[in-house]
């Protein structure tokens, strides 16, 4: 772990842009990955995305089973600790990402939540906090939108060139 951990922190060390924690279901289901994959892309003009591995296709709900929980756990909470601003996509309700949410509540580290509006509503504990900047989108493009307008709020610029 203190090897992962000095990694980490080297990578952290060297990159100038902001540290951006994505969150989205994992053993909660997969249905919403495409999404996960553009958001987490979009999210890659502002700097690193620490969780990159959220958006691949190729982590299924077994995914990094080579790791024991333990490990997941305890490196996925030292990125959160890490990052500059958490961008959750929470249509698919996942305990993992609302832990991670609340965690970075209470750290007061910036939380943008993005639901795809349909039939069923977001938990209250999370469009009610005071934490979250809470966002319903229709399509990728507005998700873009919202994004492009938060950072900016943030103080972060979009770099066309990555
Ligand atoms: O409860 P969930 O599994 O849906 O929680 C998803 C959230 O927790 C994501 O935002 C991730 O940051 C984090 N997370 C949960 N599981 C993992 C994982 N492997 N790898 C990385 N981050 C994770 C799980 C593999 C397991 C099925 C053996």
């Amino acid at each position: 772990m203190s090897e992962v951990i000095h990694t980490i922190t080297n990578d952290i060390a060297t990159e100038k842009s902001a540290y951006i924690y994505f969150a989205g279901s994992i053993r909660a289901g997969r249905d919403d990955v495409p999404t996960y994959a553009k958001l987490i892309n979009k999210l890659q003009k502002y700097g690193k995305v620490l969780t990159e591995h959220v958006g691949d296709y190729h982590l299924s709900v077994g995914g990094q089973s080579f790791l024991s929980d333990k490990f997941i756990h305890d490196r996925d909470l030292y990125w959160l600790r890490n990052s500059h601003v958490v961008v959750a996509e929470v249509t698919t309700p996942s305990l993992g990402v609302g832990y991670e949410i609340a965690s970075a509540v209470n750290w007061h580290i910036p939380v943008i939540t993005l639901y795809k509006r349909g039939e069923k509503s977001v938990s209250a504990m999370i469009s009610g906090s005071e934490g979250c900047r809470h966002f319903e989108y229709d399509n990728v493009k507005e998700a873009y939108q919202i994004i492009e307008k938060e950072m900016a709020k943030l103080g972060y610029k979009e770099n066309h060139e990555s």
